[in-house]
């Protein structure tokens, strides 16, 4: 089976990074997304989203011809679908984009097309997307109709990588690969192998799925236990990041850090995915998700009560990002925070996030975005929000006039 011509539905923080991958091995890439000006940007070998190295990779695909942009999307050899999966009212997955996605590429698919979903999707997705395709043609046969023998293949191959390295995540990590049937999950494993370093490996298409699930939930469980952790230890008067130094000193035990919240796309959503579909069994990470979630109340409290001790506090909330060097301020407890307290202490909040030029429009108005020098001049609470790599260089003798929360460990960590 050849794939010459590749097509990725949505260009986003995966699809774009992805796309350029095939590219980048001589692939003839056909990106579609429903956005003109991401359309226009990549079609101009420029990139709409912040990721190290893409903008090098969409450049020379574009301009060497492997890669262009469209808004219809066309025929080709296999589909990648890497759309949005986000949750609606009552934590449910909202699956529209597949939907959407799904019945844009229909019209277009020939028999032999290998049809893979990549969004990190709750069981049962990738069947369903198989079904909107078979709707729309009936001319031609889908694994959940002929098996083995189907016109379409169908796989699901979860995305993995970790913001800020996708470039090398995408070639290094292991993908794992679930198809409607094996020979779905083979096309599909021959499809990655162009560019994936590590081993492809096959299973089902519900098994990939709440692998991906799966993987994220362990993660947000483990943050959760540390973050639960952060908040007995101060009730305890004890430094929660040195007891974690000292208990990761045990050959099996290996804490993560507490934060501010968890943050982000993906383990702050992904987790709910696991809890709709199983509610009555899915209870240890039911709470988790929970503990998470109430992580900024936790924080702005602390802040409230160290700001009772100033007439006319000023703070200083340090990153806004949802974690360390990156843009990227979606879902990102730091941006609750700063919120809350500019609506609390209006006039008094200074935000500093280097890696931004100005405020998102929810914070304009409410809190100040200012350079990291004044905020540390002028603040009386300083609340250490996000490590940045900017952030960690502070020389401490300037805080050491001011009462500093610092949900990061960044001080106790250094
Ligand atoms: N966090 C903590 N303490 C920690 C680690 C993380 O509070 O010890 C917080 C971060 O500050 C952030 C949030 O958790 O707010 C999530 O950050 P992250 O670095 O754990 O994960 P993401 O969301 O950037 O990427 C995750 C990754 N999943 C896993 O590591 C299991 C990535 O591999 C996935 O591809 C990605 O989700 C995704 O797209 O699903």
């Amino acid at each position: 089976m050849d794939f010459d011509v590749i097509s990725v539905i949505g260009l986003g923080y995966i699809g774009l990074p992805t796309a350029a991958a095939f590219a980048a091995r001589r692939k003839s890439v056909i990106g579609v997304d429903v956005n003109q000006y991401a359309v226009d940007t990549i079609n101009k070998g420029e990139i709409h989203i912040v990721e190290p190295e893409l903008d090098m990779l969409v450049h020379a695909a574009v301009t060497q011809g492997y890669l262009r942009a469209t808004m219809t999307p066309e025929a080709a050899d296999a589909f990648l679908i890497a759309v949005p999966t986000p949750f609606v009212e009552g934590f449910r997955p909202d699956l529209s984009y597949i939907e959407a996605a799904a019945r844009a590429i229909a019209p277009v698919l020939k028999k032999g097309n290998l049809v893979v979903l990549e969004s990190t999707s709750p069981v049962g997705a990738t069947e369903q997307m198989a079904a909107w395709m078979a709707e729309l043609r009936p001319d031609l046969s889908f694994p959940q109709q002929m098996g083995e023998g189907s016109d379409i293949r169908v796989a699901h191959c979860p995305e993995r990588v970790l913001p800020g390295h996708v470039i090398r995540e995408l070639v290094e990590n292991d993908r794992i690969i679930g198809g409607m049937t094996p020979l779905c999950g083979e096309h599909a494993r021959t499809l990655y192998q162009n560019f994936v370093r590590c081993d492809c490996i096959l299973t089902d298409a519900r098994t990939a799925e709440m692998c991906k699930l799966t993987e994220n939930s362990f993660r947000d469980v483990n943050i959760a236990f540390a973050n639960e952790l952060s908040v007995i230890c101060d009730r305890l008067d004890i430094n929660v990041w040195e007891l974690i130094r000292l208990a990761n000193r045990h050959p099996r035990v290996s804490i993560l850090q507490p934060g501010p919240g968890v943050g982000g796309h993906c383990i702050a959503v992904d987790p709910w995915f696991i809890v709709d579909s199983a509610p009555e069994q899915a209870r240890l990470i039911r709470v988790a998700r929970t503990v998470n979630d109430d992580k900024p109340r936790y924080v702005i409290d602390r802040v409230e009560r160290a700001a009772k001790r100033f007439k006319e506090p000023v703070i200083a909330c340090l990153g806004l990002a949802f974690k360390a060097n990156i843009d990227d301020l979606r879902e990102s407890p730091a941006m609750e925070i700063a919120h809350q307290l500019g609506e609390r202490f209006a006039g008094q909040v200074l935000a500093v996030e280097p890696n931004i030029r100005m405020l998102p429009p929810s914070l304009d108005g409410v809190v100040q975005l200012c350079e990291l020098n004044e905020a540390l001049a002028q603040a009386d609470v300083i609340v250490v929000l996000v490590d940045h790599a900017q952030f960690k260089r502070i020389d401490p003798v300037r805080m050491q006039a001011k009462v500093v929360i610092d949900t990061r460990g960044m001080l106790s960590n250094a």
